[in-house]
């Protein structure tokens, strides 16, 4: 804007600090201050960028190694526990199989994975007919003593047998988090035991929408 007179420029002097304003209150409602203010949070835990569980390569039931790559495009939901868990896991697998029915047709772009924290027990053939029990679609991995050692320290979780140790009835202490991937591969959210599934099933949608 060309002013002349000192009253006009004055005028438009102050008119453009105005609408400069005015954009950066747009920008600011747009953008938000800091990382998405403007949107809601998520009901997990956002960890989003944390430097830890970063992926996995294990074996599943049939043999076949997989990693975080081979499920891209759809969200990913990992946690850890061992077939012979008498209530953590038999629980948390029956809210993840919640879950899947509460996302519908956006099931099919959510991978729910089932590490072993017990491979001595824990057969390829033991974990095929377990995970069928909750829901066909889940996945269920193991690893080498060393693989299963790494993955859970990558991770994060403990594990540790108790009881009989010595023999073949222990029973296996375990973190019993739940973490969730974007359909980009990018760590997101992190569960407590016993989050509801309506909740987890939200934050899905949200991923799988792009958020
Ligand atoms: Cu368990």
């Amino acid at each position: 804007m060309v002013s002349s007179g000192g009253g006009a420029a004055g005028f438009g002097a102050a008119t453009m600090i105005g609408r400069c304003l005015a954009a950066m209150l747009a920008a600011s409602l747009l953008f938000g201050c800091g990382d998405d203010a403007s949107k809601p949070a998520f009901n997990g835990t956002d960890i989003t960028g944390a430097d830890y569980a970063r992926g996995f390569s294990l074996t599943d039931s049939r043999g076949h190694r997989r990693g975080l790559a081979d499920f891209a495009g759809r969200a990913v939901a990992v946690f850890f526990g061992y077939t012979q868990c008498p209530d953590v896991c038999p629980t948390t697998l029956t809210q993840m199989a919640a879950v899947m029915e509460m996302l519908g047709q956006d099931a099919e772009r959510l991978q729910v994975v089932f590490i072993t924290v017990d491979p001595e027990r824990d057969t390829p053939a033991l974990l095929a007919e377990y995970m069928p029990l909750f829901d066909a679609r889940f996945i269920a991995l193991y690893g080498t003593r060393d693989e299963t050692e790494k993955v859970t320290k990558d991770f994060r979780v403990f594990y540790r047998k108790s009881g009989d140790v010595s023999g073949n009835r222990y029973t296996v202490d375990h973190s019993a988090g739940l973490y969730l991937f974007d359909p980009a591969g990018r760590l997101r959210l992190y569960y407590k035991h016993g989050e509801q599934p309506g909740r987890i099933a939200a934050d899905v949608r949200r991923l799988l929408a792009g958020e």
